[in-house]
């Protein structure tokens, strides 16, 4: 059976004995060694987090199996959420695995349509809302203050201490701290779980550094880069069209701390760095993903010296969440072809050439 995050961290976390001590696999996910990027972009190492590897194909796994192991510890038998769709997805997973009634608020028009059918296929109660995300989570917060439901935003604190746990793995994978962690924001949760993670393996001499915080937010939903709520927020990268970050002044103690940076990177920054990394590193990540990479793109562009540093970008969640946008942003042609073996060696004839590949003898045996 898979170890988990409860397990394989239980003493960084507020594990009792009567906590359920589930699991669907989270955690231990990859930590990939750029082989392109990091040369173009003149990085002196460059990794990936892959938290698209977990059970429903992001990083929201990690916290959402210690809340749900919490509300349980709690007798509570109802979660609820309001999400931008990979929270509500978890939620959902966790709910189904554990036998609990699970609610999920999604603004409407704004979920890719990944996680939305993936939700659905575990059967919650989902609520389409005419809103914004940052309204439904407004909504979903005063209804739990009022109603016998486990909240299971990152507002509830056990959702970050679960997702810290990712920090501890870079840490593991490394031997050390990096010198820089790249994410991208939305709510701001994850960033400050990491900085929490961070900060704890090195109280207790498990790194011997800290990383600088680099989180990065789409131009048109930069709330903490512009200082101000966006009340309509914009971006391709739906998963962090968020207007008010719940945890706003959590990644500005990050940001400060760390001695890093919470910037903002445009749609087109993200899709160039969306496309690079499916492309060029043979990782798919989601459009929301994709603006940690951008960041190390814009900024290794703009000067920044990266040429002795470790950087980590984490790749929050799977390319399979949003695949209208996968399909729109790809210029691979779909040949037609008669199922006839001549019909594909002509069709081949200069692929082959201009990959490289030689002509064989036939071995006679296929
Ligand atoms: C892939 O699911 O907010 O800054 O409701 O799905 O911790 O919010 C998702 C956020 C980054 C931003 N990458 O993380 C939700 C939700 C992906 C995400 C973020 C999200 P936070």
């Amino acid at each position: 059976m898979s170890e988990g995050v409860l397990r394989r961290y239980r003493e960084f976390l507020e594990i009792t004995a009567r906590t359920p001590m589930i699991t669907m696999g989270e955690g231990s996910t990859p930590l990939v060694r750029s082989r392109y990027l990091e040369k173009a972009w003149g990085v002196g190492e460059l990794y990936f987090k892959l938290e698209g590897c977990n059970p429903t194909g992001s990083f929201k796994d990690r916290g959402m199996v210690m809340a749900v192991a919490k509300a349980m510890e709690m007798g509570s038998t109802a979660i609820m959420c309001a999400s931008t769709g990979n929270t509500s997805a978890s939620a959902a997973a966790y709910g189904a695995y554990c036998g609990l009634t699970t609610i999920v608020l999604v603004p409407r028009g704004d979920v890719a349509s990944g996680k939305m059918a993936q939700a659905m296929a575990y059967g919650p109660k989902i609520m389409v809302v005419d809103s914004t995300f940052d309204q439904a989570l407004k909504m979903v917060r005063a209804f739990a203050a009022k109603h016998p439901v486990t909240l299971v935003n990152s507002v509830n604190p056990y959702r970050l201490e679960g997702q810290k746990t990712a920090a501890f793995e870079v840490v593991d994978d490394l031997g050390d701290a990096p010198d820089y962690l790249f994410i991208p924001v939305g709510n701001a949760g994850n960033i400050t779980a990491y900085w929490k993670g961070f900060r704890e393996y090195s109280d207790v001499g498990r790194a011997k550094r800290r990383p600088k915080m680099m989180g990065f937010q789409a131009e048109g939903a930069a709330p903490i880069v512009r200082g101000e709520p966006v009340l309509e927020p914009r971006t391709v990268a739906s998963a962090i069209k968020i207007g008010n970050p719940a945890s706003w002044k959590e990644a500005l103690v990050a940001r400060d701390e760390s001695g890093g940076i919470i910037g903002a990177v445009s749609d087109e920054e993200i899709l160039t760095a969306y496309r690079l990394l499916a492309s060029k590193e043979g990782v798919f990540g989601e459009p929301a993903s994709a603006a940690s990479v951008a960041g190390v793109m814009k900024l290794s562009k703009g000067g920044v010296d990266f040429s002795r540093a470790q950087v980590v970008c984490v790749i929050t969640g799977t390319g399979l969440k949003d695949p209208d946008l996968a399909s729109q942003q790809t210029d691979t042609p779909l040949q037609r072809l008669p199922p006839e073996m001549e019909a594909l060696e002509r069709a081949l004839e200069e692929v082959l050439r201009g990959s490289g590949a030689r002509s064989r003898p036939s071995t006679g045996s296929g």
